[in-house]
């Protein structure tokens, strides 16, 4: 009796270790304790291609010259990222690193050829965390097309740890010339400030409505409502996508004053239930934008400058990387060390702040946020916009 009794409990352990879940989260805030931390190794600045023309003649690359990020970058960047790794493990949280491939190569499908990848320091662009199903975006640069090969070492091991674990893949795209509008950069470059704004008000930017393209990084999680930004590399055909995978959530198609956008995460950063950063430079073009969240009790907080002035060499992300944080918990919350007034601004809100020196990873593609993918939060789906309204 006693024996059959242990071998009942053991037998309800053990399905407890292997029910499980390694994968869920459903926020931005939410304790976290799994997550993925990007790699530096092997960037490049890479082959030019529709969506992509880099031309920095001062570090080297002029247009049309690609190849590896500097030695002494890669290494600074690296030990930037190993020691954000290390405060998050110290912490308690479980960090896994991607699989870099040789970024050097050329690619191709039967559509085109390209002469170079990417890299892989930025997870948040390429997965998508909601519940218990992470998402493969489509990527809309041809260099980026493989890039999440890095990561399928990581989620066939979660495929086989967590029997409740959805992994799904948007459709890859075909990204032909179609995909693009032709001239688009040699038309941008001659356009005047007014010109450039009205493109930015139509949202018309390179990428066409041909086929659904989105990052994942052009998306907020707020529980039940999503935020997703129309951008330099997510469309309406991407935003629909999105509506139609996930029909239990509200999908908020938003965009902002910014010329050239590219992912949400210098623009709208939710912290906590009922307080968002916001960008001061980058107001909502949507009025019912702010209402929405006003009507659900949530306070904007204006997010202050960066204390820096320039931005690290072959770097194109924005100064407003200053908002790109990792929210630990309600409570906690990662900053680039040397952003003072952000970090005095969430000590006011009561948050523990935990500095992390990362500019020196800008350069390979983002902050903190855009260093990571989540895996998993504690928490659960909630609602916080009952308060629905027209017009976002
Ligand atoms: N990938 C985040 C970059 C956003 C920005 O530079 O504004």
């Amino acid at each position: 009796m006693v024996v059959k009794h242990f071998c009942l409990q053991m037998e309800d352990s053990l399905k407890e270790i292997t029910s499980h879940a390694v994968v869920s989260s459903w926020n931005e805030w939410d304790p976290l304790k799994h997550v993925i931390v990007g790699r530096a190794s092997g960037t490049m600045i890479q082959a030019s291609e529709p969506a992509v023309q880099n031309d920095w003649p001062q570090q080297g690359f002029p247009l049309g010259i690609f190849g590896p990020m500097p030695e002494q970058m890669e290494a600074k960047a690296n030990e930037q990222l190993d020691n954000f790794a290390e405060i998050l493990e110290n912490r308690g949280i479980r960090v896994d690193r991607p699989v870099p491939l040789d970024f050097s190569q050329a690619i191709q499908t039967p559509d085109w050829n390209q002469d170079s990848m990417f890299g892989c320091m930025p997870p948040r662009d390429v997965l998508l965390t909601v519940g218990k199903e992470m998402l493969e975006a489509t990527m809309s640069f041809r260099s980026r097309w493989f890039e999440y090969l890095c990561y399928r070492p990581l989620l066939e091991q979660y495929y086989k740890d967590d029997p409740n674990f959805r992994w799904e893949s948007a459709p890859k795209p075909r990204l032909t010339e179609r995909t693009y509008k032709q001239d688009f950069w040699q038309e941008w470059h001659s356009l005047s400030e007014e010109e450039r704004w009205r493109h930015t008000e139509n949202s018309d930017w390179i990428i066409t409505e041909t086929e659904p393209l989105f990052d994942a990084a052009d998306v907020a999680r707020f529980g039940h409502d999503l935020f997703v930004q129309k951008s330099m590399v997510t469309n309406d055909s991407g935003i629909e996508w999105l509506r139609r995978h996930y029909p239990g959530h509200r999908v908020h198609k938003v965009s902002y004053t910014d010329q050239l956008p590219w992912h949400i995460d210098a623009t709208l950063i939710p912290l906590r239930p009922g307080l968002v950063l916001v960008n001061p430079e980058r107001t909502a073009l949507q009025k019912a934008h702010n209402v929405l969240f006003e009507k659900n009790g949530w306070e904007l907080v204006e997010a202050p400058k960066s204390v820096r002035t320039e931005k690290m060499p072959l770097c194109t992300c924005s100064l407003w990387l200053n908002m790109n944080c990792l929210v630990l918990d309600p409570k906690t919350i990662c900053i680039e060390a040397a952003e003072t007034p952000m970090m005095e601004l969430l000590d006011k809100y009561g948050f523990e702040v935990i500095p992390v020196p990362f500019f020196e990873v800008s350069p390979f593609g983002g902050g903190l946020h855009c260093a990571t993918a989540d895996v998993y939060r504690e928490g659960s789906l909630e609602d916080y916009f009952p308060n629905q309204i027209d017009g976002v």
